[in-house]
Parts: structure tokens; C-alpha cells; sequence
């Protein structure tokens, strides 16, 4: 079976509300990429126990996060909207993954460090593996390419070193089943672009905007209404200094430089302009310039969401005629990659 050449893959973990982080660093871009793409977005709730095994709100957090792509601009009929644990070919094909993967190339992911913190010997086998499970989600329908937040650099990085070992330790038996000389799995394309790829806390500029951050002004949610919106970021973390007129002079106030960043992706222009436009004045000017472009921005999508989350009917069908048709695919993967590795069925 010929390579696809254009398939878009992502996913989003429904690990709580979803942020501006995860909207410009992520959402943004799987709705721009409809337009010249064949694309799946996933809401990968496999992933959610991995850092937290009793999840409490997993079936509602997955509607919103599906309700999230749908609201921004994903179309579910062009295109596929599923969620992970609909469609069992993942599990299998990490486990596959988890031998193809050396234990050397997990050992060296930062954000298993970062989400262990100190207690790395009680953290789950899974967020360990974690990595492997998203390879499998993107190889598992031979993704080309994936656009994600600047966070998931290294993931995708071992994705690419999963793709090409097995592409290289099978290569006689790929060429035999008449998949051509590239490998069966193709060396995916990381989409990290724009002024968005990490958006920093309102709270702490060194800190990436996080769902799981437990202090909710740390972040704007999807969810939060306009009043929300303004006051977190009137009491976004900031310095006492005006905006310069270059970006050098950003550099060494990170909390200045997100809410910028955050201005210019809105704003569809870049950091050098909005730097341009206020140069001189003061966060007490900027600020309310911000809140309202966010506002303005976001306030659509949260009423086109919760619309969606009144209908968990409609929702559901979504995400079940998603997985049928994400499912057609997978079964094909899995066919011929069982058949790769020399399967007895
Ligand atoms: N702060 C961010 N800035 C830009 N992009 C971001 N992404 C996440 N945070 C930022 C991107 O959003 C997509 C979905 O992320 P995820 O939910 O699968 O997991 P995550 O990267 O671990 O995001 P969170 O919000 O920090 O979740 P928790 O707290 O549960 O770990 C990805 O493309 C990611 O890069």
C-alpha cells in the first residue's frame, strides 16, 4: 500500500480545561491545516492516566476537548474527530513500539523528568512509555506530518527514531511486501512554528502554560467568560518597566515577552509589530489592549462550546463515526504491520 503523502496527525490529552497555550500552540494550527490536508485530531484519553490513574470527569473532559476542535474550526466530516480508547489498534501497536524503542531514548525525555519530579521511582510505567503510545498514534495512520506545541519537540523527535529503525530492521521484509524502498512508516514533519509554540504561564514566565498547573489564574481557559479573561491578565505577572521598541529588549523579562507573543499570535502579526505599536507605554496600557483582542478572539469559540456540550448526543456520534472511519485505517496499519513483524495472524 502506497505512503499517504499529506495526513495530519495530533492529539490533545483531556487532562482538564483546555488553555490558550493548547489553542494557539496546537488548535489553531490543525484548523489551518484543513485546508491543504487530510487530517485526524484525536482526543487521546489513553494518555490521561498516565500521570493520574483515577480520572473523575474523563468522559465529560473528552466531549469538551472534541467540543474545543469542533467549536475553533474543525470540520468532523471532512475530516476525522475520535478519541483514542475507541480505537484498541494504538494499544497494540505502542506495545509493538515499546520493543522497537531503546530504554536509552526514553531515559532522556525531559518531560517525563518534569512530570516524575523527584519521585521518578513511583511515577507509572505508562507516563514512562508515554512516548511510544504517541508514536503508535501517529504512525498508526502513517502520518506525514504533526503540528503540536513547542513541548512536544523531543516526542516527535523519538517518533521519527521509531519510524526509521523499524523501517531499517525490517527493510528486507518491507521491500517484500511491495511497500516500496522509503520504509513503511514514513519520517514524520514536526509543525512547531509561529509565535505561540510556548506559551508561559500568566504567573511565572520560566513555567509553560499548563492544564494541569493547580492554580487556575495561571492560565486562560477556553471556558472562561470575558470577565475571567480580563481579570486574569490584569493580574497577569508582569515587571514595572514599558514595553521597549525592539524585541532584543525583551530578552530577560519572560513574563513581557509571552503576553506579546500571546498579542501577536492573536493578532495574526509578529512580535516585532506589536513591539512597534507599543513602544513606550506602560502594562497598564497594554494589558486592557490584550484582554480585549482575547476576548474578541476566544469568545465565539466559547459559545459555540458550550452550545455543543448542551448536546452530548451530537457530541458522542462525533466522536463514534470518528472512530469508524480513524478505525478503517488502523486495521489496515496493523494487518500489514503484524504481517512485517511475522505474525502468526
Ligand atoms: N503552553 C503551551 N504553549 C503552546 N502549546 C502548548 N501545548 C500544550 N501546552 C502548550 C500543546 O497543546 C497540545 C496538546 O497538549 P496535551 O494536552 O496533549 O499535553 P501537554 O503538552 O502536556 O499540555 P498541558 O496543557 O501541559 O497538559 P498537562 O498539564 O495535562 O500536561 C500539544 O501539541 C502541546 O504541544
Amino acid at each position: 500500500m502506497a505512503q499517504p503523502i499529506n495526513r495530519v496527525f495530533s492529539g490533545v490529552q483531556p487532562t482538564g480545561n483546555l488553555h490558550l497555550g493548547n489553542y494557539l500552540g496546537a488548535i489553531r494550527k490543525f484548523v489551518a491545516m484543513q485546508e491543504s490536508h487530510e487530517c485526524i485530531y484525536c482526543v487521546v484519553d489513553l494518555h490521561a492516566i498516565t500521570a493520574d490513574l483515577v480520572q473523575d470527569n474523563l468522559k465529560q473532559q473528552t466531549r469538551e476537548i472534541a467540543a474545543a476542535f469542533v467549536a475553533s474550526g474543525i470540520d468532523p466530516k471532512s475530516h476525522i474527530v475520535f478519541n483514542q480508547s475507541q480505537v484498541r489498534e494504538h494499544a497494540e501497536l505502542a506495545w509493538m513500539f515499546n520493543c522497537v524503542a531503546r530504554m536509552g531514548w526514553l531515559q532522556r525525555m525531559t518531560q517525563f523528568k518534569e512530570k516524575a519530579g523527584k519521585n521518578a521511582q513511583n511515577a507509572s510505567v505508562g507516563l514512562f512509555t508515554y512516548p511510544n503510545l504517541m508514536a503508535a498514534d501517529i504512525l498508526l495512520y502513517r502520518a506525514t506530518h504533526v503540528p503540536v506545541g513547542d513541548d512536544q519537540k523531543q516526542h516527535l523527535e523519538l517518533t521519527r527514531d521509531i519510524a526509521a529503525k523499524f523501517n531499517h530492521d525490517f527493510a528486507k521484509r518491507i521491500k517484500e511486501a511491495g511497500h516500496g524502498e522509503d520504509g513503511y512508516f514514513p519520517i514524520t514533519e514536526p509543525i512547531i512554528e509561529g509565535p505561540a509554540t510556548r506559551v508561559m504561564s500568566l504567573r511565572d514566565g520560566s513555567k509553560k502554560m499548563s492544564k494541569s498547573e493547580p492554580s487556575d489564574m495561571s492560565r486562560i481557559n477556553l471556558t472562561d467568560s470575558a470577565d475571567d479573561i480580563a481579570k486574569k491578565i490584569r493580574k497577569a505577572k508582569t515587571d514595572p518597566d514599558p514595553l521597549p521598541d525592539n524585541l532584543e529588549d525583551l530578552k530577560g523579562r519572560p513574563e513581557a515577552e509571552n503576553l506579546v507573543g500571546i498579542y501577536a499570535a492573536l493578532n495574526d502579526v509578529t512580535p516585532d509589530k506589536v513591539v512597534a505599536e507599543y513602544a513606550g507605554q506602560q502594562f497598564g496600557t497594554f494589558k486592557p489592549a490584550l484582554a480585549e483582542l482575547a476576548v474578541e478572539k476566544l469568545a465565539p469559540i466559547n459559545t459555540e462550546m458550550r452550545k455543543l456540550m448542551d448536546d452530548k448526543a451530537h457530541m458522542d456520534g462525533i466522536l463514534e463515526d470518528g472512530a469508524a472511519r480513524a478505525r478503517e485505517i488502523a486495521q489496515q496499519t496493523m494487518k500489514e504491520v503484524r504481517s512485517i513483524f511475522g505474525f502468526l495472524g
